[in-house]
């Protein structure tokens, strides 16, 4: 092991000088030849060069999806399609310990315990990124779960889930999470009406006693978090309300929520009666409830609002009367309503029609002004007329759904959801510009900042409902499939397919990838999820166990390639709680920390601290160990949790050596350190030899190195103190460790090394 890694080092360090193109040995191959043993054609090459991001390349787009289901969302770049990684939102994660340590715990379990039970899935719907005058900036992310309703903040900077809020009149909802253009406020709408004190109430009193509504969480931007004390709702009558919008511009001030049954029929297929489908899609349109929310806020304030589950709530009566409600007719079981980036126009589907609707805004608050009200529905509420309100309507297709918009002017793109496609168009001419066939049954699509103010056009992702036969068999339950469409040109061009393998992806938002600033690594001792230093954070050399109030803390660190402590000997019954923090500063050396049977499994990244606390319930021998692989002596990377029977007595501990050594192993080890020593210097005189200090990836390499190199010192100190009092036992093991310390430090010199060869530093002379 140690004299292949002193080759590698030296032959890295012999390549360095002179080879540089050493490419010619792959390239036996052409380009024609690829293509022909692949049987691949032109068109394929060139979609292929589009979205080829080249090894160690960067994206221009990062995608934020929702994961369905599974209760998670999950990143990937475009146009490579590579998936980045999933967070854990609204159910565990192991991998990152989401669930499973006491901080993130404590997040999942404040939204998880609905009606007693502790729910462990969740139905994500709709991704927002926050929003700065209604430009993406990439601050945070919302999601919310339709089966219960909820909603959750997630933060861009570490990219962890710090709060999940449960909806407190809400049993069904769908149309969230759309965020204010400077995010002051997050609406949450709901999906099938039910009566908002969720009590028993009997059909019969469908009409009267089942509600819809909508949330207007508040998110407080310094705390990163949602201020539910805050928030309100407004109520709304029992059609089966659908997705939302924020106006912006001209229309900031005002929220779109659209709605399905308008019928307000109640099923009951079982009973003879025609089932919900037939019974929900009788009238020809159906409504868009139009709400000034910045007049709401006022009224809550003017204390206007009923408490409802100690939550502030708007009546319909309330929101009439202060001319804060509106109803839109809309075609035949409408899905998406989106507003414009320049906030002048939202567009209508209608699922059962083959229209889309563009509304006009400055029509519509014409209506509103004038009091031309076209009639009002059973609650009171006026409703416009829906020929007054428009803009225009064109036929783009068999059941569309949602719209986004292009860079380009005027320019959209509907998906078709009966007959699979994409259907390009102009919605200030009310022009069909392109179509093109999508793979299958596409729901949501999605352009690149598609819903902000600045769109950026260039690509398009086609959310597709079912993959059929695009993919290889993999048993009944398909995955779903993203398609990525090149939309620069006039004619829009399909690129690749993205198979997605953990739930139903309804909707995704993409923001330009340079917008994001995350997190190298955390302050030291840091609590991620509640953002401040951890109480229980813990330096090296102060790790410690102490004993209170019943329960074992133990205060331990994690860097490579040690736990500390090694040993934890606790009682039979007793409460154990680990805390580990990660003392490294180097760039993704997370280190994990698992312990048979006791369901512990912690992440913990550089700087982070994490607690794992639990009862230690029969007697026995615990090993526990760090997860990742994090460095070459990652499996000795271990300890022992041994829990005593009750009223056994402590032994002290006798250790077994493994391997006896003598005088000669010291010096062996010496000489093997004093040539890695040669090595390493070579390394850090190409860097410093170079302007690496351009380069803020490198210079943080190097400081990680010198703080490995500082480490090894003390360990050659040690092993040098022992040496000299003739204990070469103790003296070679720490040899050893001062190895160790080496290895780290040329690791991360070599890494700095090839970063600046191919980043072309430039050489200084002094
Ligand atoms: Cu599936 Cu937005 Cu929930 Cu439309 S939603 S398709
Ligand atoms: Cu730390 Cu493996």
């Amino acid at each position: 092991m140690r004299k292949h890694f002193i080759k590698a080092l030296a032959c890295s360090a012999a390549l360095s000088i002179g080879v540089t193109a050493a490419g010619s040995v792959f390239a036996q191959d052409t380009l024609e030849d690829v293509m022909k043993a692949r049987g691949l054609t032109q068109k394929d090459v060139l979609a292929a060069a589009k979205t080829y991001v080249p090894t160690g390349g960067r994206d221009e787009f990062i995608a934020v999806s929702s994961g369905g289901q599974s209760g998670q969302i999950f990143l990937y770049g475009i146009p490579s399609m590579r998936i980045l990684k999933y967070i854990g939102v609204f159910t565990p994660e192991p991998w990152q310990g989401y669930g499973f340590d006491d901080e993130s715990k404590a997040v999942l379990h404040a939204g998880n315990l609905i009606n007693d039970n502790r729910i462990t899935f969740g139905d994500t719907h709709h991704p927002a990124i926050s929003e700065t005058n209604g430009e993406y900036d990439g601050e945070y992310v919302f999601i919310n779960d339709k089966a219960n309703p909820r909603l959750a903040v997630i933060d861009m900077k570490d990219f962890e889930t710090k709060q999940i809020v449960i909806n407190p009149i809400m049993s069904s909802e769908h149309g969230g999470a759309f965020v204010s253009p400077n995010t002051d406020y997050i609406i949450e709408a709901t999906q099938y009406p039910a009566p908002l004190n969720r009590k028993y109430t009997p059909l019969s009193k469908f009409n009267e006693e089942y509600r819809g509504a909508v949330t207007y969480w508040k998110f407080n931007r310094e705390k990163g978090r949602i201020d539910v004390d805050a928030s309100f709702s407004l109520e709304l009558p029992p059609y089966s309300q659908d997705l939302s919008d924020f106006g912006k511009g001209p229309s900031d001030g005002w929220t779109l929520t659209n709605s399905f049954c308008s019928e307000r029929y109640v099923g009951g297929i079982e009973k003879g009666r025609p089932p919900f489908e037939a019974g929900c899609s009788q009238k020809d349109t159906d409504f868009v409830h139009m709400i000034n929310w910045k007049r709401a806020i006022e009224i809550v304030k003017e204390g206007k609002a009923e408490k409802i589950n100690g939550h502030n709530v708007i009546m319909m009566k309330t929101a009439i009367k202060e001319g804060i409600l509106f109803l839109i007719p809309e075609p035949k079981s409408p899905h998406g309503v989106d507003v414009s980036p320049d906030g002048k126009f939202f567009i209508v589907s209608g699922k059962l029609d083959t229209h889309a609707s563009v509304y006009s805004f400055e029509k519509i608050f014409k209506l509103i002004k004038d009091k031309d009200y076209a009639g009002r529905d059973p609650y009171g509420i006026p409703i416009l007329d829906l020929k007054k309100s428009l803009h225009l309507q064109l036929s783009v297709g068999l059941g569309p759904l949602h719209t986004q918009y292009d860079s380009k002017p005027c320019t959209v793109y509907t998906s078709i959801y009966v007959d699979s496609q994409v259907t390009k168009w102009d919605y200030c001419k009310g022009k069909v510009l392109d179509t093109i066939n999508i793979h299958y049954n596409i729901g949501h699509l999605m352009t690149m900042e598609g819903d902000s103010v600045k769109p950026k056009g260039k690509y398009l992702v086609a959310l597709n409902k079912l993959a059929i036969d695009r993919f290889n068999p993999v048993g009944p339950l398909h995955p779903q499939n993203h398609q990525l469409i090149d939309i620069s040109g006039d004619k829009m061009q399909l690129l690749y397919d993205m198979p997605v393998p953990l739930g139903e992806p309804h909707y995704a938002v993409a923001i330009k990838a340079d917008k994001l600033k995350p997190k190298v690594r955390y302050k030291l001792g840091w609590n991620s999820r509640k953002d401040r230093k951890s109480k229980y954070r813990t330096r090296p050399g102060r790790e410690k166990v102490v004993r209170k109030d019943g329960v074992v803390h133990v205060y331990g660190t994690l860097i490579r390639s040690h736990i500390t402590p090694e040993i934890i000997e606790v009682e039979e019954g007793e409460t154990v709680s680990i805390h580990m923090t990660n003392v490294e500063r180097a760039q993704d050396e997370t280190h994990g920390f698992a312990i048979y049977g006791h369901n512990v499994n912690l992440s913990v990244e550089p700087g982070k601290t994490a607690s794992a606390t639990f009862k230690v319930k029969n007697p026995g021998v615990y090993p526990y160990y760090c997860t990742e692989f994090c460095s070459a002596l990652h499996l000795e990377m271990e300890g022992i949790l041994l829990v005593r029977p009750k009223g056994m007595k402590a032994t002290k501990i006798k250790f077994q050596e493994g391997q006896v050594y003598t005088e000669a192993d010291f010096k062996k080890q010496v000489k093997t350190n004093i040539a890695t020593q040669g090595v390493i210097d070579s390394v850090v005189k190409f860097i410093t030899e170079r302007n690496y200090k351009d380069f803020p990836t490198v210079v943080g390499l190097v400081e990680d190195a010198v703080e490995q190199l500082g480490f090894a010192a003390e360990s050659k100190k040690k092993a040098e103190d022992f040496a000299a009092k003739k204990d070469w036992q103790n003296a070679t093991l720490w040899a050893q460790q001062w190895f160790q310390y080496q290895v780290k430090t040329a690791d991360m010199g070599l890494r700095a090394k090839t970063y600046l060869e191919q980043n072309g530093a430039k050489k200084v002379t002094k």
